[in-house]
């Protein structure tokens, strides 16, 4: 039987990462394999494609180029990784995924949607999310949480209103595809955000 395949998002320090690692222990404590990877990333051409992407670099770069890049490393990440452990029986946690082209690209960089849904049918063909955890937060905390760690990389030197925009379209796509999309308060404490993931996958469980 084919595993699921979730998948969180949202803005940066919201705190995918953190729920990431708490969602893989839940499932391995029950016997579940787990592949825990990451977009852009989660294969050796992909990371070196990430690498190229959040690098700082004094070139302007075009929106589509970033567009197909992200596509470039999601093809290689579904043929290397996640197909294969779908297939085997693994759940796939993956720390973003399309939504994110769509928040980020459609609306932070105000790429049309359309460019964006047609090479998710050319490279995904049927293949979506079973469930998409979307963190969510002013962007304020969020900026502040993420901005303690350091160096910002090329899209976390973004203005504050990039990352609006981008939060807007998350939010907006929640709303288009609710049976998809959990919406996560992710401004409590910890152990309120896990509650909310825990109902979150136990609907996915009786879906
Ligand atoms: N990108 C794109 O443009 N298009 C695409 O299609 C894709 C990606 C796939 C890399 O993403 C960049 O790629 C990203 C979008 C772009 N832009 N940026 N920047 P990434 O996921 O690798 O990078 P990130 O968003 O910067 O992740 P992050 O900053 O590491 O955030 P996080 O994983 O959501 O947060 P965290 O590290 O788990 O938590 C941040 C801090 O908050 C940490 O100290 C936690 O201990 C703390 N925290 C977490 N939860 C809480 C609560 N509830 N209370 C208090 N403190 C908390």
């Amino acid at each position: 039987m084919s595993g699921y395949f979730i998948t969180l998002e949202g803005i940066e320090g919201v705190g995918k990462t953190t729920n990431l690692n708490y969602v893989r222990q839940c499932l391995e404590e029950r016997g579940i394999e787990v592949v825990v990877t990451r977009e852009p990333g989660g294969t050796p051409l992909g990371e070196e494609i990430r690498e190229l992407l959040l690098t700082p670099r004094d070139e302007a770069v075009s929106e589509m180029a970033e567009l197909l890049m992200m596509f470039a490393a999601r093809a290689q990440h579904l043929f290397a990784v996640i197909e294969p452990a779908l297939a085997r029986g693994a759940w796939v946690l993956c720390d973003r995924f399309t939504d994110a082209t769509f928040a980020y690209q459609g609306g932070g960089r105000q790429l049309a949607a359309e460019p964006v849904a047609m090479l998710e049918r050319l490279v995904q063909k049927e293949r979506r999310p079973d469930l998409t955890l979307l963190l969510d937060l002013p962007v304020e905390i969020g900026l502040s949480r993420a901005h303690a760690r350091g160096k910002p990389d090329r899209f976390e030197a973004e203005r504050v209103e990039f990352f609006q925009r981008v939060r807007d379209a998350y939010l907006e796509r929640a709303q288009q595809e609710a049976s998809r999309i959990t919406v996560i308060d992710a401004a409590p404490s910890l152990d309120q955000v896990q509650r909310q993931i825990d109902q979150a996958l136990a609907r996915l469980e009786r879906k």
